[in-house]
């Protein structure tokens, strides 16, 4: 047995499934998980010393690639002063006005731990707020795992295709998921028709403004402006879920770059550098209703930590630099389009894509714009893909549902020897 093998055996005996979140375990592509040792810029190392060029980045998180040697020296630093003291500190001050001064739709804005915090949190806000119970989401978009939100839910549920119920998961009471409605994403007319009928039930829209959870799945242009429109129509609240695409599709994130202004916005991986950080902010006349402020409690022992901070503030920092996201953006283009030239030149049936900093690749002609177009791609070809290019030292999502991420430490030549592997995949057949 390799190390990655004795470690997986060993950890399924005390953690269920061997993993801490299910993505991790390999089910829907096979064979056992790497253990990582360590990371540093765009490679990582296994628990058997091989090295893989990441495409993962922990899902997001690492747009500076591992171990930068400035958020690691600001968390040891940090660290050092003390881990915790649950009551504020100046630097969550400083993040907080950061954030805000970076997404304009946002007055004020709450730190949390996690991506699932700030949408759980945000979600129960849009509920206190409008005092209703109904909440709009979309078929194969995932926003953690608060229970609300796991009904018809991406990621993980989808690798898993077990969890493709309504509700997604055991556990999520029924008379608590018949208040989710679900969508077709991309399906202006479809939200349109759900507001006529429930209107003036619902809380909120949620939504991925880049689908980034059952693959990457771009938003056609109505679709965004079609939501603002009915939210600000019917009273709804807009929540924009950026923890993936928040400060990784763009400097202004996706709300940004598509120029639609949500009510509340969701962030988490980038904004935490690679520690667990997480946070939710919006509109003042919403975020006011937040407890201690107002009626609607949140809370949180670790929220704001000073080393989750440190992490964050360097990173958002760092990240904007002159010139820094049209690079990151460029590069993943020259990855995907190198994807796509070998595939072709190979004669398979491939296509990919790019938002900035996230790609997605998918064995169908074009790429998809929908769940149900994604669902009819070649689940078992992306896996054979998968496994070719582990064993070629490219460590890819280990899912046909999850979206890629390139980060600012990957060089050409890494692109390049990237494309090669592929190619020589796509040349064996
Ligand atoms: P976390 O609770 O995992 O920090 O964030 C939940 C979340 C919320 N919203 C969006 C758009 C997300 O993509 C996520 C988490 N993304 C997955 C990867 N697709 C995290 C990986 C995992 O579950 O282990």
């Amino acid at each position: 047995m390799t190390r990655n093998e004795e470690l997986f055996s060993r950890a399924r005996k005390t953690i269920p499934g061997g993993v801490n979140s299910p993505v991790r375990a390999f089910r829907s592509v096979g064979g056992a998980p790497r253990f990582f040792a360590r990371g540093e810029g765009s490679r990582v190392w296994d628990a058997d010393g091989k090295a893989y060029l990441d495409y993962v980045g922990s899902w997001g998180p690492l747009i500076l690639g591992h171990a930068d040697p400035d958020t690691v020296a600001a968390v040891q630093r940090v660290a050092a002063l003390g881990l915790t003291f649950g009551a504020p500190t100046e630097a969550e001050v400083e993040l907080a006005e950061l954030l805000v001064a970076r997404v304009p739709s946002m007055d004020m804005v709450r730190l949390v731990s996690s991506g699932t915090e700030a949408t759980m949190s945000a979600i129960r806000l849009a509920r206190g707020f409008t005092g209703r119970d109904a909440i709009v989401k979309f078929e194969g978009c995932y926003h953690g795992h608060g229970d609300s939100l796991l009904v018809k839910a991406g990621s993980g549920l989808l690798t898993n295709l077990q969890y493709t119920g309504n509700p997604s998961s055991a556990g999520v009471p029924a008379d608590l998921a018949q208040h989710t409605l679900v969508l077709d994403y991309n399906d202006a007319q479809g939200l349109a028709d759900a507001f006529a009928k429930h209107g003036n039930t619902i809380a909120c829209v949620i939504v991925e403004p880049v689908a980034g959870n059952m693959n990457l799945i771009v938003p056609k242009p109505e679709f965004l402006a079609a939501m603002r429109d009915l939210c600000t129509q019917h009273g709804a609240v807009l929540i924009f879920d950026e923890v993936m695409t928040g400060f990784r599709v763009g400097p202004g994130s996706a709300q940004g770059l598509y120029g639609v202004t949500p009510d509340l916005s969701t962030f988490g991986k980038v904004v935490g550098g690679g520690m667990p950080l997480g946070a939710f902010g919006g509109r003042r006349q919403i975020m006011e209703q937040i407890a201690p402020l107002g009626p609607v409690y949140q809370a949180g022992t670790l929220s704001g930590n000073p080393l989750s901070v440190a992490a964050g503030l360097v990173t958002l920092k760092k990240i904007a630099a002159p010139g820094f996201h049209e690079a990151l953006a460029a590069k993943t283009r020259s990855l995907v389009d190198g994807l796509a030239a070998a595939a072709k030149r190979r004669g398979v049936k491939f296509s990919a894509q790019s938002v900035g900093g996230m790609f997605g690749v998918y064995f169908t002609a074009t790429p998809p714009t929908s769940y149900a177009e994604v669902m009819a791609s070649d689940k078992e070809a992306f896996n054979r893909f998968f496994h070719a290019m582990l064993d070629a030292g490219v460590y890819l999502a280990p899912s046909a549902f999850e979206a890629g991420f390139v980060s600012a430490a990957h060089t050409d030549a890494d692109i390049a020897a990237t494309v090669a592997a592929a190619d020589a995949i796509f040349a064996a057949g």
